[in-house]
C-alpha cells in the first residue's frame, strides 16, 4: 500500500483553510516530531522512518530544530551548524525515500521572538529552500513557539521578511507559522492575517492535560472561521512535557481536529526521561520498536492510527 504522499503528492491550501491536493481533496497529516535534532541525532535514519510509515502509519516526520537552546543552530559553532545541516539533509531524503512528507522547523523557544534571529533565520531558508524546493513534500515551519512578550506584530514582521526568501527558490511548498503565546493565541491571526502569500498555514499547539476545553472552544472558533490551521506539535500530558496523561482530553483534541481537517504531529522522538517521550528512557534501539519500547503516550496515538481507516485514505 502507497503512502499518503505517494497517493496526493505536492500539497497545497484551499481558499477555505483546508491543505488539499491538487485535485482539492482534504489531506491530513498525521505523525511525530523529533526532539531536539543536536541531541538525538540517532532517530533520523531512514530505517526507523520506513518503520514509521510502514508499521505506524505515520504520514509526516517533523525535524525540530532548536535554534537557541544548547547547540541550538543560532548559538553552536559552524562545525554544530553543518551537523544540524547534515541532519536535515538525511532527514528530508530519508523521508523522501520512504514517502513521508517532513517539516523543516525553526525551533524557537528560549528565543522567544523570532524577530531574535532573524538574520540567521533569513540565511537558513535561503539555503535550505534552495536545496529542496524541488522536493514536494517538504514543509517549512518558520517559528514554533513565539512566546513572553512576543506579538503578533513582531510574527508578522518576521513571516513578512522569512516568506519571500522562502519563496524566491520554492514556490509551491506550504509555510507553517507560529502564533503568540507558544502558538495559540490563533485569533490574532485571524483579526490580521499574512496576506502576502496564500499557501501559509498557522500553527497550534496543544498539551491536552493542560489545554482542554475552554481552548478546544477557542481553537473551534477559528477554526470556523476557516483560518488554515496546523498542529505540529501535541502532547498527552501537560504544557511542560511531563507529568500524567490525560487522553479523555487528547481524544476531545483530536476529534476537534478530525471536524475540522486538521492535520497533528505529536512530540516526541527520543528516550529522554520525560512523559511526551515516545521511547521508555532504557530503550536504545533506533529502530524495530516493540510495544514494550514505547511510553504510554506514544502507544496510544500508534494504536490510533493503527485503527484510523482514514490513515490512509
Ligand atoms: C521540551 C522537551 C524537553 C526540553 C525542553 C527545553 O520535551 O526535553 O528540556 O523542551 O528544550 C513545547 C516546545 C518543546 C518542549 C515541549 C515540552 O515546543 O520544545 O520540549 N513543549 O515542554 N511547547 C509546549 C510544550
Amino acid at each position: 500500500m502507497g503512502t499518503k504522499y505517494d497517493k496526493y503528492g505536492a500539497l497545497h491550501v484551499n481558499a477555505a483553510g483546508r491543505l488539499v491536493d491538487r485535485n482539492g481533496t482534504a489531506v491530513v497529516l498525521r505523525g511525530f516530531s523529533t526532539h531536539g535534532l543536536s541531541w538525538y541525532p540517532q532517530y533520523v535514519n531512514r530505517d526507523f522512518f520506513a518503520f514509521m510509515s510502514e508499521k505506524w502509519n505515520a504520514d509526516v516526520i517533523r525535524l525540530a530544530m532548536y535554534t537557541d537552546e544548547k547547540d541550538g543552530y543560532c548559538v553552536g559553532d559552524d562545525a554544530n551548524k553543518a551537523r544540524l545541516l547534515e541532519v536535515i539533509d538525511r532527514g528530508v531524503k530519508a523521508a523522501t525515500e520512504v514517502g513521508l512528507y517532513v517539516v523543516i522547523d525553526w525551533h524557537i523557544l528560549h528565543d522567544n521572538n523570532p524577530l531574535m534571529h532573524k538574520d540567521e533565520a533569513l540565511a537558513f531558508f535561503d539555503l535550505i529552500a534552495k536545496k529542496y524546493h524541488a522536493y514536494g513534500n517538504v514543509f517549512y515551519e518558520i517559528c514554533n513557539e513565539p512566546n513572553g512578550d512576543c506579538t503578533w506584530k513582531d510574527i508578522k514582521e518576521y513571516a513578512q521578511a522569512v516568506i519571500p526568501v522562502i519563496r524566491k527558490h520554492d514556490k509551491y511548498a506550504v509555510i507553517l507559522c507560529g502564533t503568540p503565546h507558544w502558538s495559540q493565541n490563533i485569533e490574532d491571526a485571524v483579526a490580521d492575517p499574512i496576506t502576502i502569500d496564500d499557501n501559509l498555514m498557522y500553527v497550534f499547539h496543544f498539551y491536552a492535560d493542560t489545554h482542554r476545553k475552554e481552548f478546544r472552544d477557542r481553537f473551534e472558533a477559528v477554526a470556523g472561521k476557516g483560518l488554515p490551521l496546523f498542529i505540529s506539535e501535541f502532547g498527552c500530558c501537560d504544557a511542560s512535557g511531563n507529568y500524567s496523561n490525560n487522553f479523555e482530553e487528547s481524544s476531545g483534541w483530536l476529534s476537534l481536529a478530525d471536524k475540522y481537517d486538521v492535520s497533528r504531529i505529536m512530540w516526541n522522538i527520543s528516550n529522554r526521561d520525560e512523559t511526551s517521550a515516545s521511547f521508555v528512557p532504557g530503550c536504545t534501539k533506533i529502530s524495530g520498536f516493540e510495544d514494550e519500547d514505547l511510553n504510554e503516550g506514544c502507544r496510544w496515538f500508534v494504536g490510533i492510527l493503527a485503527g484510523d481507516p482514514a490513515k490512509r485514505d
